[in-house]
């Protein structure tokens, strides 16, 4: 039987974080083995909130760099940058078409996305989440693995699918929202009401996968718990702490009681100590094999060719099929 269809795409934005790799990237490692995943690098989506210090190129190449090193295969999956298949903005069009301007104007990541960035409020951060859709509905994907900021454009997509089906007849899959019970949704390290975002202006919310270990230990000492230093820990309503725990669990694959009763009758230094131990092992096994393969321009370049090639041709063959039901079809 053929495999399903995975896809999913990161913004070269800025520096991932460990909120992209426990939200997304560590269910591409696994989904890898199992369907066929196409992995793309979204420089169509970064640019509605460009800003004049982006260097896309070599943000292009470090989010590569670090898709591998957190152990994307590009032998097993396809990797390409966005706006290298042209047929995503064109069926971007053709669905804008087919999506009502109040179900986009509902968007809570518009919403947001319009007051981080108000001196540049551009249509192209309303219509984010079709180009999203035509990313999605392209590949005839079944899964999406996203994080939970991301439901809500999953389900725009399936509404725009359903709708053009309705109309066409069978063409898009439905695709189908992976997201992870736990760490779906990592937050903010010392403003715990929002979540860990790269391109977030306090950088003591943001834990890098390139971070530094004395950086991890500084941000996460940084994090407020009782003013009694020597109190036993107790998580009660501690966002922060409870979020460090989330990250634990995310990065270790154990279950977030394990570290719970570890921490047991510990004092909050001890706990963050341990925990920016931890998280500081787990990035240094990332960053050595990113420092190794980022060096590598010619080798990075090619995966993205090759990933070109692959990509185009799927999506050249789907958007035909679709740009004939709509009745593009004059033919000179
Ligand atoms: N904090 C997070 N916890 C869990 N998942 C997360 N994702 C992002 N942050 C977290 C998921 O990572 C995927 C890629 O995200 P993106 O970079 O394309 O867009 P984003 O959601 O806007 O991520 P950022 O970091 O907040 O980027 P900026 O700051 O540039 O807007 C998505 O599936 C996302 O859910």
């Amino acid at each position: 039987m053929k495999k399903k269809i995975v896809f999913s795409g990161i913004q070269p934005s800025g520096k991932l974080t460990i909120g992209n790799y426990i939200g997304v990237i560590k269910q591409w490692v696994k989904m890898q083995n199992k369907y066929n995943c196409i992995f793309s690098i979204a420089d169509l989506h970064s640019i509605t909130t460009y800003k004049n210090n982006f260097d896309l190129n070599n943000n292009i190449l470090d989010t590569l760099s670090l898709y591998l090193a957190c152990g994307i295969n590009p032998n097993k999956s396809i990797i390409f940058i966005q706006s290298h298949i042209y047929e995503h903005t064109q069926l971007s069009w053709i669905l804008n078409c087919y999506t009502n301007y109040g179900e986009l104007n509902r968007m809570i990541q518009f919403k947001k996305k319009i007051i981080n960035n108000s001196k540049n409020i551009n249509t192209g951060i309303l219509f984010y989440p079709i180009l999203m859709a035509s990313d999605i509905l392209l590949y005839n994907t079944s899964y999406v693995p996203v994080g939970l900021d991301q439901k809500q454009h999953i389900e725009l997509c399936r509404n725009i699918a359903n709708k053009f089906n309705n109309i066409y007849g069978n063409t898009f899959n439905i695709p189908k929202p992976c997201i992870l019970k736990n760490g779906n949704r990592i937050m903010s390290l010392q403003e715990t009401n929002k979540k860990m975002s790269k391109s977030d202006k306090n950088l003591n919310n943001i834990i890098y996968l390139l971070e530094k270990k004395k950086d991890v230990f500084k941000k996460i000492k940084l994090i407020k718990t009782d003013s009694k230093k020597k109190y036993k820990i107790k998580y009660n309503n501690n966002l922060g702490l409870l979020n460090i725990l989330n990250i634990l669990s995310g990065l270790t694959g154990k279950k977030i009681n394990k570290f719970k009763n570890h921490f047991n009758n510990k004092i909050y230094s001890d706990f963050k100590n341990e925990a920016s131990n931890i998280i500081t092992i787990f990035l240094e096994k990332i960053q050595e094999n990113y420092y190794n393969i980022r060096k590598k321009k010619s080798f990075l370049k090619d995966i993205l060719n090759y990933g070109k090639i692959k990509a185009k041709k799927i999506a050249k063959k789907n958007l035909f099929k679709i740009i004939k039901k709509v009745g593009l079809k004059f033919k000179i």
